[in-house]
């Protein structure tokens, strides 16, 4: 695979970005439980990395089961220097990913889904590999629903090219 061609220079600098698009390259897996409350987290799981990795992805379903909008602000993790919430998508077969200082709306009996190719944490600095199987803790930061603490899974690297 030849991401390095594809990614366009943004205000992340080029490493950490084309980490970042690595990590998000491949597809998806199943689910996990979550919680209850206005917000309600469903199938939180983290890349696994190696060692060494610059950052992280992560990624959760969240379902705001209130009549109002709600926002995801930001999120902090013991296991990581810093988390962002990014957002990642194909312009013109071009990779492009970018950190959403606003964070991200959920709607009125909204669904939103962070996943790769798309919206997703981004851990950077993880303070040791991700290594599958184990957990990985986060905080989220709701603008109506407060802070909602989350696990997330750790699941395979992935060995597939990015299908695009
Ligand atoms: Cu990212």
């Amino acid at each position: 695979m030849n991401i390095a061609n594809t990614l366009t220079r943004t205000r992340t600098h080029r490493l950490l970005f084309a980490a970042c698009a690595l990590t998000l390259s491949f597809a998806v897996g199943a689910a996990q439980p979550a919680k209850k409350d206005a917000i309600v987290l469903d199938q939180a799981w983290a890349r696994a990395t190696p060692p060494g990795a610059p950052v992280a992805g992560g990624f959760v379903t969240i379902r705001n089961t209130a009549k109002r909008a709600d926002r995801l602000l930001s999120a902090t993790s013991p296991d990581a220097k810093l988390v962002e919430i990014h957002e990642m998508n194909m312009d013109n077969g071009v990779m492009r990913m970018r950190r959403l200082d606003d964070g991200l709306p959920i709607a009125p009996k909204g669904t939103l889904e962070l996943k790769p190719g798309g919206y997703h944490l981004m851990f950077i600095g993880p303070k040791h590999p991700f290594v599958q199987g184990e957990t990985i803790t986060a905080t989220l930061r709701f603008e109506h629903a407060g802070t909602r603490e989350v696990r997330f899974e750790v699941r395979a690297m992935g060995s597939a090219a990015p299908k695009h």
